[in-house]
């Protein structure tokens, strides 16, 4: 018991970082298709930047740590007014389009959850019209520690619902030992 409640203790205390804001304005930009590795925190992990020219790559790697998964990816997009453009977004073999019209759309709905590892994110994007005009972008890539039972709580689990089970039963036939007396009674 002892044992099992230490389990307890240990799998639920541990620590993760915190999530990490990166900006080109300030970190530099993300230029080409090999950009740098961000290893991600626990909660709202930020990654902002602009496009501009007329075609650009923006490109990082994330690293979704052992223990975590991530389970939203969003993007934020600010355009200056005026400019049309279509960006191609790709983690792994996965692409996805985001045109003109969108402001802010939930990215690679059909990963989540994204699993520990490490992932290319690259970020393509051309402007039809006008290649002095910039967008703004921001990722917001939320991660969280993955929910699996620990072998202690599940066996917590099955002891809850073996009690449960029991008081069930048992209540089921003390109603119909009830049943039962109150229909001898009335014969
Ligand atoms: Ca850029």
């Amino acid at each position: 018991m002892r044992r099992l409640m230490l389990g307890l203790i240990v799998g639920t205390s541990a620590a993760y970082a915190g999530p990490i804001h990166y900006d080109e304005g300030t970190g530099g930009d993300l230029e080409g298709v090999l950009g740098p590795t961000f290893v991600l925190g626990s909660g709202n992990n930020r990654i902002s930047g602009t496009f501009g020219s007329l075609a650009e790559f923006d490109s990082f790697e994330i690293v979704v740590p052992e223990g975590q998964h991530v389970d939203r990816i969003r993007l934020v997009l600010d355009p200056q007014p005026g400019v049309t453009w279509l960006t191609s977004f790709r983690i792994g073999n996965v692409f996805q389009d985001v045109r003109s019209t969108d402001r802010r759309v939930d990215l690679f709905d059909q990963l989540m959850p994204l699993g520990p590892g490490t992932y290319d994110v690259t970020q393509a994007y051309y402007s039809g019209n006008a290649p002095d005009l910039t967008t703004g972008y921001s990722w917001s890539i939320h991660a969280t520690p993955r929910t699996v039972p620990e072998p202690g709580t599940m066996a917590l689990m099955g002891s809850g619902l073996v009690a449960l089970f029991m008081l069930v039963r048992r209540r089921r036939t003390e109603a119909d030992s009830g049943t039962k007396a109150e229909r001898r009674g009335r014969n």
